[in-house]
Formats: C-alpha cells, structure tokens, sequence
C-alpha cells in the first residue's frame, strides 16, 4: 500500500518520534507499506513522521541503479556493500560518528529543493530490524549521509533546517509564497542535481588518487 508523503510544512514533520517498544505484526505491515511508498516515489530513504506516524522507524535504499532500474553494486562503497539493503531500523540511535563531508541533498517532504549539507563522513548506527532483533551498521558513503538526514526526521528536523540561516529562510519562504514547484520543473532541477553530483564524485576521485 501507498502511504501519503507530508510535505514541509505540515506540522507533523515537527514531531519527535516515539521509541517503539513492540514490533507487532500491524507495525511490520506499515514498514512494508514504508518501502513500497519509497520505491514508489523514487526515494532513498523515508522516516516514518514523513507518513504521519510519529514513531522512531525509517527504510533506506541508496544502491545506484542505472537506465532500466537494475543494481549497481560498484557505485558503492566497500563498507556500503557489506550491508543488506533495503535497511529497515526501529529506534535507530548513533553510537558512533567521524570526519566530515558534504552532500547536496533533498527529501521527499521538500519536492525539487536541494542544498548541501554538513554531515559525518562516518557513522555506526544501532537498532532493531524487522524481528527486533538488534543489529548494528558501520558505513560511510551515501549510506551513511541517508541515515544521519532519516535520523533527524525522527527528531522533527528537517534538511534544510541545518542550512545556513539565509539558504534556510529564502527556501521556506518561496515555498509560503509560491507552494512547490511542478512535476517538470523538478525533474529539471534533478537531472542538474545528478549532473552536479558526478562532477564532485569524480573531482573527489581525482583529488584521492
Ligand atoms: C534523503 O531523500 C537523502 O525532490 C532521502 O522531486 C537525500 O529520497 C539523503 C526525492 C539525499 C541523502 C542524500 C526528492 C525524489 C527523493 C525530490 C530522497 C523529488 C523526488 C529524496
Ligand atoms: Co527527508
């Protein structure tokens, strides 16, 4: 089943999530209905305050896909390739985080905007799976970026909150005045996105070899 997106700003966005104390068979059906909502919107990743439900539970799926939407593994970092994706986490806390590195990114609540971001390069995430079992996630890579922007949803902040205060304020208030901005004009702005990305992916090459 589809679930609806909230979009910036819906004041259920604002809300901390609650800590799950039970992973019901009701709970595991909404994390499925997750998933299907993030591959159908074509995200890599969803927290579930961004469907209404104020509870701490977010679904990830950062592997590249080419054309024709198949998986491709050598997009990923080593660390990257050693975890099971989709990543499906109850409570999920950081324990550990270092370096730091930047990523343009955007979010599914805030359609057609997207701003670098300050963000740890390294992360090791701990939390529940599916059968509350606990497992931990040591990765860097767009991995590790998804997971720290998924975390904050689960706090009630939001991507471009963490903006420069300028950056911040010119986003939201276009979209007070203006509402968001139409299906062609953000598939514009994306292919600019993808086109941005690959020239900093290969200049990061450059500079490390
Ligand atoms: C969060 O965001 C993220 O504006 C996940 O028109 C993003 O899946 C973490 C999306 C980048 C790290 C880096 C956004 C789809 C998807 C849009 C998403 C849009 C269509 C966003
Ligand atoms: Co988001």
């Amino acid at each position: 089943m589809i679930l609806e997106v909230l979009k910036y700003p819906d004041a259920r966005l604002r809300k901390k999530g609650a800590v799950v104390s039970n992973i019901t068979a009701e709970l595991q059906q909404f994390a499925k209905n997750m998933l299907d909502t993030m591959y159908d919107e074509n995200g890599i990743g969803l927290a579930a305050p961004q469907v209404g439900e104020s509870i701490r539970f977010l679904v990830i799926d950062t592997r590249p896909r080419d054309e024709d939407g198949s998986i491709v593994l050598d997009g990923l970092t080593e660390l990257e390739r050693a975890i099971e994706q989709p990543v499906l986490l109850f409570n999920p806390e950081i324990i550990v985080s270092t370096e730091k590195t930047t990523y343009e990114e955007g979010c599914l609540s805030v359609p057609g905007f997207y701003e670098t971001v300050d963000r740890f390069k390294y992360v090791e995430v701990k939390g529940l799976n599916l059968d509350g079992k606990e497992i931990l996630l040591k990765t860097d890579g767009l991995l590790a970026i998804c997971l720290q922007h998924e975390l904050d949803h689960l706090d009630g902040k939001l991507f471009i909150d963490r903006l420069s205060f300028l950056k911040s304020s010119r986003i939201k208030s276009r979209i007070q005045k203006h509402g968001y901005p139409t299906p062609e004009e953000i598939e514009e702005e994306r292919s600019e996105v993808r086109a941005r990305r690959k020239s900093t992916k290969v200049a990061q090459a450059a500079s490390e070899s």
